[in-house]
């Protein structure tokens, strides 16, 4: 317990090791981070939180890297961290992102972690915000998600984010092909990056139509395509003021308020059902699911007579 108390001390002066611990201990998921975490809570809330995703290349790295350079200079701690939720043993992808972040990553202000979430219980939405989270508490004023937009990730970190960036490039069908998959909902920036290459224009200018058919009221915001070239900087600046203008936006709509309230609801009803997965999954119930099973092979029963049997049997030892 003494030891957590320092622990929290640590993380409360900014100290970045003692973070990095602390995000380990919530990676293992026991009951001490559950402790770490409601004795910071009071200290949250500070960080603007900002999620960067899109496909695969687009440069969300480099974008990532050259975003956090600039807040810098500003004199802004960042807290970076990336989501891989293809992998827990990814070697190429996360070494590549540490040799274009290594401009930044030796900085005192700046705190870059990799989280690999694929096989973890309830997604990588909770364990990532709860990093976010201690970050926050641990006084850094921007933390970045980054994660690749391949399926519920991106959701995932669109609900942890104030403002969401969706990085596209302008290779053909690209941004036709996100659109589908969802990254239209989720975007409060578009971000045409790699805007170097050929096609740019052309890129920009159908991302836009398609953008003009997403159904709006006159108040909402208008989502933004913002050019950049992320490995010369070029357009970062655009960005930081658009990043700006989205913030100042929910703020002056009183949404800032809102969003985040509905996202600590998706959130608690999250951790609920993390917390009854855990209660009813023991060995009797495992046992009696593995029993079971044969059943619903043959079609004797149904997947839900079975998850009904199941918690019956949880709902049971409420009772005596
Ligand atoms: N020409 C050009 N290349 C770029 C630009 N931005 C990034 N790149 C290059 O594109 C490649 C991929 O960049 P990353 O930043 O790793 O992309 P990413 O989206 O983080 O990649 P994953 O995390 O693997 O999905 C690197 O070789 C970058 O140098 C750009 O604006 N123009
Ligand atoms: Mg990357």
């Amino acid at each position: 317990m003494e030891e957590l108390e320092l622990l929290k001390e640590r993380i409360l002066n900014s100290d970045k090791r003692a973070v990095s611990r602390a995000i380990s201990i919530i990676e293992n998921g026991n009951s001490v981070s559950e402790k770490l975490l409601n004795s910071l809570y009071s200290n949250i809330g500070k960080a603007y939180r900002i999620g960067v995703t899109g496909p695969p290349g687009a440069g969300k790295s480099t974008l990532t890297n050259q975003m956090t350079k600039f807040y810098r200079e500003q004199g802004l701690k960042v807290g970076i961290i990336a989501v891989d939720p293809t992998s827990p043993f990814t070697g190429g992808a996360l070494l590549g992102d540490r040799v274009r972040m290594n401009q930044v990553s030796n900085d005192d202000g700046v705190f870059i972690r990799s989280m690999a979430t694929r096989g973890s219980l309830g997604g990588l939405s909770n364990k990532t915000v709860d990093a976010a989270d201690l970050l926050d508490a641990a006084n850094f004023d921007i933390i970045i998600f980054e994660t690749v937009g391949v399926g519920q990730s991106e959701l995932d970190i669109a609900n942890a984010a104030d403002t969401t960036l969706v990085t596209l490039v302008p290779e053909s069908g690209d941004s036709v092909q996100a659109m589908k998959a969802g990254l239209m909902e989720i975007g409060d920036i578009f971000v045409m990056n790699k805007s170097d290459r050929p096609g740019a224009d052309a890129a920009v200018m159908s991302l836009k139509t398609i953008l003009t058919m997403k159904e709006k009221k006159s108040t909402d915001w208008e989502t933004p395509i913002v050019q950049t070239v992320a490995n010369t900087g070029e357009g970062i600046e655009n960005l930081i003021s658009k990043i700006d203008e989205h913030r100042e936006f929910l703020k002056s709509q009183n949404l800032f308020e809102e969003k985040r309230k509905e996202k600590l609801k998706t959130r608690i009803k999250e951790i609920v059902a993390l917390l009854l997965a855990k209660e009813v999954w023991n060995n009797e119930r495992e046992a009696l699911l593995d029993n079971e099973l044969n059943k619903a092979l043959k079609g004797e029963e149904s997947p839900y007579t079975i998850a009904n049997k199941i918690l019956s049997n949880y709902k049971q030892l409420l009772t005596v």
